[in-house]
């Protein structure tokens, strides 16, 4: 009896064991994320390296400047510096954006709907609590497609 009992017991752990039957709960907590909105930009000169011709994605994420007067082009480019922001359900999420390039960054956070509009200089910061899990987008209205970041949030469970 006693080993059937023991038999049981050690059957019962193996299975939670190889079913993960730890739970893998993490505690919400508050979170500020740091980012930036930056612009990249590379210059040449067309007698080194010719200009390209093919055009780029229109949104104004990306400017492809022919050569000036003294032959020299030019590409830029709109970015979220981090573009990836992963948090957990729950968590009460503060991003703040910082502008460093651009005048000014109109944006979004698709599905929570947050917005805000980044400026030059200036802080912006948007809180929200990541109640729904997925992947989001968070567009620049003004620098698509480029300028854009994913919230992503790892689900409770
Ligand atoms: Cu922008």
């Amino acid at each position: 009896m006693i080993k059937r009992l023991f038999l049981l017991v050690a059957l019962a752990s193996l299975v939670l064991t190889a079913c993960g039957g730890q739970t893998s709960s993490v505690t919400p907590t508050q979170r500020t994320i740091y980012m930036a909105a930056v612009e990249p930009k590379g210059t040449t000169a067309a007698a080194s390296e010719p200009f390209p011709g093919a055009a780029l994605p229109e949104g104004g994420g990306y400017i492809l400047k022919a050569p000036d007067k003294d032959g020299n082009w030019s590409i830029e480019t709109y970015r979220f510096e981090p573009n990836q922001v992963i948090v957990n359900q729950g968590d009460v999420v503060t991003l703040e954006i910082v502008g460093i390039n651009g005048k000014e960054h109109p944006f979004s956070i698709e599905t929570y709907g947050s917005s805000g509009v980044i400026k030059r200089g200036q802080l912006t910061r948007v809180t929200f609590t990541a109640d729904k899990a997925g992947v989001f987008k968070i567009n620049c209205g003004a620098h698509l497609p480029s300028m854009t970041a994913e919230l992503i949030v790892l689900p409770k469970n």
